[in-house]
């Protein structure tokens, strides 16, 4: 593949800076954007209050105690979507080739305009600056896997160029959880042999890397050494993705089906890791020894990438079905997609907001 440039843009402590520049007395505050009530999470902060140890995530209460003086606001998730169109249209405006990851994330593939990177990085933030008041940071690189690496690297307002010579040595000590698809499972087994950084994954062969992260290892292997080929994609069109084994004999054991289970929601998960996307929906497929098909879905309630909660709602889909058949084969599978991440965000929150007002 000729030499692409790829930009990597996201916008900084994004629903905490919307919030700033709609209230102009927030700015240079402690500001944190979350659910309240008793199970409530932040969904970002300020640069300010990240100071105090806040971060995405963490549960409200816990926040409150880091940053009491805090400025505490909930999810107006309709504002920031409204914000994010006209970060794309900025975008859009230098390009179509824009890929979006998330509502305040995207690259660009601007390999084709032939003007100086930099230049067109500063124009994209000089209009959004401009118009929308807020910043961001960006990446600049010849793959997507270096520029998201970039744009993370001098957060807010940042701005890096990765250039080929400064590879694989600028990624050497970075921790592995920064390489886009390495999910939490493979996480947690590279910790236990003592795999922390990049440095120490470059130590693996080709064959661990596909022991450790099945058929994405060898994309891993190339990753972590400068070698990503994947385009800036406009538009998805997969539908579902899925897999099913067939036993060699019937059977009716839970332990069995869960351990495939385990290993789809694996494979799958890294898929859409792999894909940058998130699935909502959730299916299990059952063939009985005489041969009939059952089928049962659920949809979440959130968008979701994690293997944990993948692997949870198939054994809880298992666990409701009745098995009273040998079963021939098992299926998982995993629709109704998304590339944006916290779309229903606000939605999510209203319900745990509601159920802490239950409570008290
Ligand atoms: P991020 O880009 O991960 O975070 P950010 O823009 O707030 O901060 P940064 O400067 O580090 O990029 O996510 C974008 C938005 O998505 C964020 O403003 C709020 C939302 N979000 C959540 O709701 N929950 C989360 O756990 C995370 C990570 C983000
Ligand atoms: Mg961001």
């Amino acid at each position: 593949m000729d030499k692409r440039v790829i930009i990597h843009v996201d916008m900084d402590a994004f629903f905490a800076s919307v919030e700033q520049v709609d209230n102009p007395k927030l700015k240079g505050k402690p500001v944190i954007v979350g659910g309240d009530g008793p199970r409530g999470v932040v969904s970002t902060c300020s640069y300010e209050a990240r100071k105090y140890g806040v971060h995405s995530a963490m549960p409200m209460f816990i926040a409150k105690q880091l940053c009491p003086k805090g400025i505490y606001l909930p999810v107006r998730h309709n504002r920031y979507s409204e914000v994010s169109k006209k970060v794309f249209e900025i975008l859009h405006s230098i390009t179509d080739l824009v890929e979006a990851v998330s509502i305040d994330e995207a690259y660009l593939d601007i390999t084709n305009l032939n003007e100086n990177p930099i230049q067109i990085v500063n124009i994209i933030k000089k209009r959004i600056k401009g118009r929308l008041g807020l910043t961001l940071s960006a990446g600049i690189s010849y793959n997507k896997f270096l520029a998201k690496i970039a744009s993370d690297w001098n957060k807010p307002n940042g701005l890096k160029v990765i250039t080929e010579d400064m590879v694989p040595e600028i990624l050497k000590p970075l921790p592995i959880s920064k390489v886009h698809g390495i999910g939490e499972r493979s996480i947690e087994r590279l910790n236990e042999i003592g795999i922390y950084t990049i440095e120490q994954l470059l130590k693996l062969t080709e064959d661990q890397m596909i022991y450790y992260f099945g058929k994405y290892g060898i994309e891993i292997y190339n990753r972590i050494r400068g070698i990503d080929n994947r385009l800036v994609s406009t538009e998805r069109e997969m539908k579902s993705i899925g897999r099913e084994t067939t036993f060699p004999s019937d059977t009716s054991d839970k332990e069995i089906l869960k351990e495939v289970l385990t290993d789809f929601a694996e494979e799958l998960t890294n898929s859409l890791l792999e894909e940058s996307i998130y699935a909502k929906t959730i299916t299990v497929k059952i063939k009985t020894q005489d041969f009939k098909t059952h089928t049962r879905s659920k949809t979440l309630k959130d968008y979701t990438n994690s293997f944990k909660e993948v692997k949870q709602t198939a054994f809880e889909i298992l666990d409701n079905y009745n098995i009273d058949k040998g079963i021939r084969l098992i299926g998982l599978s995993l629709s109704n997609f998304t590339n944006v991440r916290y779309q229903q965000l606000s939605i999510f929150d209203w319900v745990v907001n509601i159920k802490g007002k239950e409570e008290v």
